[in-house]
């Protein structure tokens, strides 16, 4: 039984240049709380019980999908998909069922990150080609920390690289960071993928960001997670544009 005061938030990611919404990542929150509930999480993989709330996750951003649509806002969708449930069965099962779902082309991602070192990457492979022929896009979360490897794009054809908000965080006072975000970037841009920089939370972040030649911002400088109602009203204010103001905490 999932916790009942689940919800989802949601928040924007933009494009570097023109701030233009191109895409939000659906966050999960357990009532009121401001962070990830990663204890849940946590003990949810421990029962092999992580596939319940990726579902939970899926079907409930397809849900708010359709909300906007009535009123008029198109925007794809990123959801968070744990490492375990996108290898079991082969990738396929997850896959098949994101596929039965039937959402219109683009209209969702999916973000996995590694959080243990990946034991089947042919079945995560299998999983990626699955979810593009269902017309699902990918993300490589949190890129360049933990687990999430060269070898592993050297297996995986994904979309999307999410540049980890560790690296942000230094770009203003670090010519080293600077020098790997940049290769990581033109890394990305070479194996046709687009780059997220995550963890925007000042204008500086996002100066350099844009000047290294990062694609997409996401951030609490750019904009907080929220609920469905207020992202369309965000969408439709002036909070979108090409620089974000300044963010003192996160
Ligand atoms: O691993 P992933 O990138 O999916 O993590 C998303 C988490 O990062 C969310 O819980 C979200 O609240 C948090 N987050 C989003 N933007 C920022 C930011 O600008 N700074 C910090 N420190 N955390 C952020
Ligand atoms: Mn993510």
């Amino acid at each position: 039984m999932l916790d009942q005061r689940l919800s989802l938030r949601y928040q924007p990611i933009v494009a570097a240049h023109s701030g233009r919404l191109v895409a939000v990542e659906a966050l999960l929150r357990r009532g009121e709380e401001r962070a990830a509930p990663l204890r849940l999480l946590k003990a949810a993989a421990a029962r092999g019980a992580s596939e319940q709330i990726d579902r939970f996750v899926v079907r409930d951003a397809c849900a708010q999908l359709c909300r906007w649509m009535a009123v008029r806002l198109h925007v794809p969708v990123h959801v968070n998909v744990s490492t375990e449930t996108a290898v079991k069965a082969n990738g396929a099962g997850f896959a098949a069922w994101l596929s039965g779902l039937a959402l219109p082309h683009g209209s969702l991602a999916v973000e996995l990150t590694e959080t243990t070192r990946i034991r089947a990457p042919d079945a995560l492979a299998a999983f990626v080609t699955a979810c593009r022929g269902a017309s699902v896009e990918v993300a490589i979360d949190d890129f360049g920390c933990g687990y999430s490897t060269l070898a592993l794009l050297q297996k995986v054809r994904a979309d999307i690289v999410k540049i980890d908000r560790r690296f942000v965080a230094a770009l203003p006072h670090d010519a080293r960071t600077r020098s790997i975000v940049r290769h990581m970037i033109a890394l990305a841009h070479d194996l046709g993928m687009r780059t997220v920089g995550e963890g925007v939370e000042s204008a500086e972040h996002a100066n350099w960001l844009r000047e290294l030649g990062c694609d997409e911002l996401q951030g609490y400088g750019i904009g907080l997670p929220m609920t469905g109602d207020e992202l369309a009203r965000w969408s439709r204010s002036d909070a979108v544009t090409p620089a974000p103001r300044d963010c003192a905490t996160g």
